[in-house]
């Protein structure tokens, strides 16, 4: 088990690099590094201490300080550490003499070639494979980076920063050299070199900076490059509008590579990419493809201000710059798109990925107080929870408070290592608030529940609200010495008259459509917002004359689980009436959860019709199509769409079946496409794409794009036949990406020939496609069959796919197992057996996407008892397998805990 490191044992380190020097010869086994180091004693650490430096499968060449070799024991060198045991009390220069080998580097951490290509990946702890270093995040220094290559071999040659010189050197080599003005940690330190394409525009800043904005991909594939760049220019345009942040260097490159263990990576001035996020074409790229480019491109480039300019003091502040950035990607999405729909997608992935964590082993807070391996925190409780924290601070705020608090926070810690108490105290400074009990947020794990139960006094006409919020235990190393204590939470709020008409919320009416008046008011909801800060509160209503329909949690105000028993018909009202799109989104999921979980708790069988319920559901479905879906294709998608399986298991939360959950989702699918058939058909058509319509991939036209496939898909559960007949039209005729795959995946779901044979056309039109094939892939994986095991298996030995290559295994192996519940787990466990063979087979060569493979068994405590308890077996075949990663072990040891 490796070590854990807390955040109450932080030190300030004993030295600082104030400037590095680095001179990088590349070459495909045997790179050579020499650092030129410039320390000095850190007046905050201990005088005397011996010098550190971190190192990690490194051999050292050479080593002199202040120009003189070092006399015999000085110096102590592990491959993990490099001590000198007796450093200068002053300044002093420390040059460093290393190699390594990038072709032999599979953990994609360091310096590695992917297709050819060198490219560095230094965040969390990469840099000390590339020299022996103070590789910590409150160690910021200035870099210059000389680079030199083989001219045929790296025609190309990136660092951080400015371009400041190139030139030949020799006969068949050249260098360039990159200067970073910017202090900053190791971990934002890249280079590149190779064989690359360019497509490049500019971009001058409010500041009258004119930058050079270029991203670099495998030659001949530049023309799917132009919406990842244009991706950059308006995310420099909406950070100056809406934060007031510039860009503030002469050049900002993106770099995409086919090998890459996350989405992409912040570094100065030089972001690298999975070429995943890059790469776009409407053959290609589905609508959700670009709405990811777009995103992503969008949190890398704003990791420059909130990440770079202003970093983390330590790694157990990851969230200070994660959660903020997530926000503001998020803000960027909601403004280039739709808000509310935006706003659902955002609460979707945090109920299917953050919840279920937050619900497991691996729970821990958005600050976690431990870990034993950093790499495995980059989690959805720090990203996605983190930035509902940041959005919670808005709401409590309101906008222009928050704006304040964030410049303030930019000015203050601009250039420093920060912590969150530093990003909290400029919002305290700024609204003259205690934030203190808001701080809870960052320190408890576990998603909070507020049960809410209203009650109208009609003699009074008054309309009472009594909410009460508790949080599950968490009792995890992460989690240590936490207290449990009640959280602040924004509850955003209306009251919408029995069916129909405006609601009040403190505000006045502010409800749908024109009809009655519910003249409700509290003094204690101000703009619409009431502030829960105790465990339990009331909340009175003057003036109700009659029982309103409470719509709670406005927008999702805050990132918890809302328990509040409406009727059928009040959640119809809400559906059909609310003023706020997410609850009204809501209202129809909840309706559809009640169904979902009620038949498959009692283990239902499959069947055409889901009940009562979902007859009601149906109906008012109908009804708002109707209405509506034409105005609103995109939030009519949504609408249609039924919560997912993990949604229903988190519902349950114990001794869930997953093969009960299929059936109760099937049933009701069913029901949906054969009630509202004629109505999805005739939306399909008036849908259509004109023939000759030149592609776009905006939000209106990728809604579109979405109400079609969804009606698609509810037709095809109802009638298989018809449903496969018209995605093999739709397959043939179609003109994106998206079409194409939304028919396949339709046809996937119906066992027979049509189906090998749609499938078999299609790896062949895109045999030199890997990301494409990845999508067909990933739609085999997910079939809910037995068979799927076996073709899995049989896929893995296709010849596209390569356990080398993290986006192929996340493809085929982590959408089995993470996105494909009923098989995963499989009664037999043979789905657990599968994936655990998988983690172990992957540990030695990539420990990081083996551990993230491995969270797939986060939810095995909670399903019933016989799957459970091969899940437990299969588990701990992993921990105890000999020559762990501290990757795995740890993921191991905590699901297991
Ligand atoms: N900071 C990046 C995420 C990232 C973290 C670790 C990596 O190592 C393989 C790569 C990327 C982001 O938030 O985008
Ligand atoms: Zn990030």
């Amino acid at each position: 088990m490796p070590s854990i490191v807390r955040l109450a044992d932080y030190r300030p380190s004993d030295y600082l690099i104030d400037r590095v020097a680095l001179d990088v010869r590349l070459h495909p086994t045997e790179t050579r590094i020499t650092a030129t180091l410039a320390l000095r004693p850190n007046p905050a650490g201990e005088p005397g201490a011996p010098l550190i430096l971190d190192g990690d499968e490194l051999t050292l060449l050479a080593i002199a300080l202040d120009g003189q070799p070092t006399g015999p024991g000085a110096i102590e060198v592990t491959p993990r550490s490099l001590t000198l045991h007796q450093p200068p009390q002053r300044p002093f220069v420390l040059e460093i003499a290393t190699q390594v080998n990038p072709s032999a580097n599979t953990k994609l951490m360091g310096l590695y070639r992917s297709n050819g290509v060198y490219c560095t990946q230094c965040e969390a702890d990469g840099f000390r494979r590339i020299t022996y270093f103070l590789d910590r995040p409150d160690v910021m220094a200035v870099y210059t980076t000389r680079i030199e290559a083989e001219r045929s071999e790296a025609p190309v040659l990136l660092g951080n920063g400015n371009p400041v010189e190139h030139g030949v050197a020799g006969l068949t080599r050249h260098y360039a050299v990159w200067h970073d003005p910017h202090p900053k940690p190791a971990y934002l330190f890249a280079l590149v070199g190779g064989h690359l394409g360019r497509v490049a525009s500019r971009f001058t800043t409010m500041e009258g900076r004119d930058v050079e904005i270029a991203v670099y991909v495998e030659p001949g594939k530049e023309d799917r490059a132009g919406f990842a760049l244009d991706a950059v220019a308006r995310s420099m345009a909406w950070d100056e509008r809406s934060f007031g942040r510039a860009y503030d260097l002469d050049v900002f490159n993106v770099v995409a590579v086919s090998d890459f263990n996350m989405g992409a990576m912040e570094n100065k001035g030089l972001n690298i990419f999975n070429d995943k996020y890059v790469l776009a074409s409407p053959d290609t790229a589905t609508d959700a493809d670009y709405a990811n480019i777009e995103a992503i491109i969008a949190h890398e480039y704003f990791h420059n201000w909130s990440g770079n300019r202003v970093t983390c003091r330590d790694w157990f502040q990851l969230c200070l710059k994660e959660g903020l950035t997530v926000f503001r990607d998020q803000e960027f999405s909601s403004d280039e798109r739709s808000r509310p729909v935006h706003r659902i997608a955002e609460v979707r992935t945090l109920r299917a990925r953050q919840f279920p964590e937050d619900a497991g082993p691996l729970a821990h807070p958005v600050r976690p107080q431990a870990y034993r391996e950093i790499n495995n925190f980059y989690t959805a409780t720090v990203y996605e929870k983190g930035a509902e924290i940041v959005r919670m601070l808005r709401t409590l705020l309101g906008p222009e408070t928050f704006r304040r608090g964030m410049d303030r926070y930019f000015a203050t810690c601009d250039g420093t290592a920060a912590t969150v108490e530093d990003f909290l105290a400029a919002f305290a400074a700024e609204s003259g608030r205690d934030l203190t009990a808001f701080a809870r947020w960052y320190a408890q794990a576990g998603t909070p529940t507020v049960s809410v139960t209203g009650t109208h006094d009609p003699a009074a006409q008054t309309y009472t609200l009594a909410f009460r919020q508790g949080l599950p235990r968490v009792a995890t190393e992460a989690t240590a010495g936490a207290a449990r204590e009640p959280l602040v939470i924004p509850v955003a709020l209306g009251l919408v008259a029995q069916g129909g008409g405006q609601g009040g919320g403190g505000q006045g009416g502010d409800g749908r459509g024109s009809g009655g008046h519910v003249a409700g008011a509290s003094e204690r909801v101000r703009d619409g917002v009431f502030v829960l800060e105790a465990a339990e509160d009331s909340l009175v209503f003057t003036g109700v004359a009659a029982a309103p329909v409470p719509s709670l949690f406005r927008g999702f105000s805050a990132p918890v689980k809302v328990e509040h028993a409406l009727t059928r018909d009040e959640r119809l009202t809400l559906l059909a009436h609310d003023a706020d799109a997410f609850n009204r989104w809501q209202a129809a999921q909840s309706l559809a959860m009640e169904v979902l979980a009620g038949r498959a708790r009692a283990g239902a069988p499959l069947a055409d019709e889901a009940g009562p319920d979902g007859t009601a559901l149906t109906a008012a479905l109908a009804t708002f199509l109707d209405a509506e879906a034409l105005a609103d294709p995109a939030f009519a998608a949504l609408v249609l769409t039924l919560p997912g399986e993990q949604e229903v298991a988190q519902t349950i939360a114990a001794e869930v079946d997953p093969d009960a959950i299929w059936r109760a989702r099937q049933t009701l699918r069913r029901q949906l496409g054969r009630d509202l058939g004629p109505r999805l058909l005739a939306l399909r058509d008036a849908l259509a794409e004109p023939p000759g319509a030149p592609f776009s991939p905006d939000a209106a036209s990728a809604g579109r794009r979405a109400l079609r496939n969804a009606a698609l898909d509810l037709v095809a559960a109802a009638d298989p036949e018809q449903g496969t007949a018209l995605a093999l039209t739709q397959l043939d005729a179609a003109t994106t990406m998206t079409d194409r795959l939304a028919a396949l995946a339709s046809v996937s779901l119906v066992p027979g020939a049509a189906r090998e044979a749609a499938l078999a056309r299609f790896a062949e039109t895109y045999r030199h496609e890997p990301l494409v094939l990845d999508k067909w892939f990933a739609l085999q994986a997910m079939i809910p069959e037995a068979g799927t095991l076996d073709r899995v298996r049989g896929l893995m030995r296709h010849p596209a796919f390569s356990l080398g290559n993290p986006n192929r295994v996340r493809s085929l192996v982590a959408s089995f197992s993470l996105n494909n519940p009923t098989q995963f787990h499989r009664p037999d466990g043979a789905g657990y057996d599968l994936t655990a063979e998988v983690v172990l087979a992957l540990d030695g060569k990539n420990p990081q996407v083996a551990a993230r493979l491995l969270t797939a068994f986060n939810t095995w405590r909670m399903v019933e008892g016989g799957r459970r308890r091969k899940a437990e077996e299969a588990l701990s075949r992993v921990a105890t397998a000999p020559g762990l990663s501290p990757d795995v072990s740890d993921i191991a040891g905590r699901s297991l805990a």
